[in-house]
């Protein structure tokens, strides 16, 4: 291994979570618009949307892998939807272009449950389904998806993806409809009231945060011929609903209360899936995930209190 990887979007929710696990054994740069986290690694700032100034860095650091995490999430992206299509596609073009030119080995590159629609058989979502988002995110992600698989057949780069469920980490998200799995832990917590978003049987996807990471980085690491397929691979480990959130919140001992008041995050989660089908990538990369449900809830409040 040894690479020297440029992670870009380091500041989000799975930043910090990609450096710890990748400076183990390689020479990482965290990089981002803002420097929200605490690094084991060297930080600089870079706009992805500036390409000149990638390329630079790119050369400076000798890059050879990329994670490329920068987007707007799907709630915020409903605010500005133009700006989430300009950042979204930009950053990865500028990626794809840049790495293109230099010589790039790998990209990572998260994709999203965002992907799907109401036309795409949500109670059990397969890998290869129908899509019509409905949110300027979700388009902005099947766009990508299929640039992705352009440049691959092409191959000009080779560019692997994950279509992330929502994530339940310690740190905060920003922006997506399940934040509030996030919000809900700090809450039990804080033994705070909470209001959420979403109705409280809305069922969706779920991983713990080191099950994705874990994955993703499997995923970049094994060879190109076990990959059956050059677009996005879906992920997931257990549903659940906020009332389920509750419940095992509160039967881990911290009790609170939670209010419903669907707004248009409700809406969102209305048109992404209850139940996903992940077998194509357990098949390639003998993967699967180690945390449940009570594990994960218990493994991050555990580490929010650290
Ligand atoms: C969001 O809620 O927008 C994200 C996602 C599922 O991609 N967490």
């Amino acid at each position: 291994m040894n690479n020297n990887i440029l992670i870009i979007g380091a500041s989000g929710q799975l930043g910090k979570y990609f450096v710890d696990k990748l400076s183990l054994n390689n020479n990482v740069i965290a990089s981002d618009i803002s420097s929200s986290n605490e690094f084991k690694c060297k930080f600089i700032f870079l706009d992805v949307l500036d390409i000149d100034n990638l390329k630079s860095v790119i050369l400076k650091y000798k890059i050879e892998i990329i994670y490329n995490l920068a987007a707007i999430l799907s709630a915020k992206g409903e605010k500005d939807p133009n700006k989430t299509w300009n950042l979204n596609t930009e950053s990865f073009l500028n990626v794809a272009n840049a790495s293109i030119e230099l010589g790039i080995k790998k990209i990572f590159w998260p994709s999203s449950i965002a992907v799907f629609g109401l036309n795409s058989g949500l109670e059990f979502v397969k890998n290869d389904v129908p899509m019509l988002p409905s949110t300027m995110y979700g388009i902005s992600k099947l766009s990508c998806e299929k640039l992705m698989y352009y440049y691959n057949i092409k191959n000009v780069l080779d560019i692997r993806s994950l279509r992330f469920p929502g994530i339940v980490s310690a740190s905060k998200p920003g922006g997506g409809t399940t934040d509030y799995i996030v919000e809900m832990l700090y809450s039990g917590l804080n033994k705070e009231k909470y209001i959420c978003s979403l109705k409280k049987n809305r069922t969706l996807p779920m991983i713990h945060i080191n099950d994705s990471v874990d994955a993703a980085i499997q995923l970049m690491n094994v060879e190109k011929k076990c990959l059956s397929i050059k677009y996005p691979y879906n992920i997931t480990s257990f549903n659940m609903s906020p009332d389920q959130w509750k419940q095992v919140i509160n039967d881990l001992g911290y009790k609170f209360d939670v209010d419903y008041m669907p707004d248009f995050r409700d809406n969102i989660a209305k048109s992404w899936p209850k139940t996903i089908d992940d077998n194509q990538l357990r098949n390639d990369i003998s993967w699967k995930p180690k945390y449940n449900s009570l594990v994960t809830a218990e493994s991050i409040l555990k580490s929010i209190q650290s």
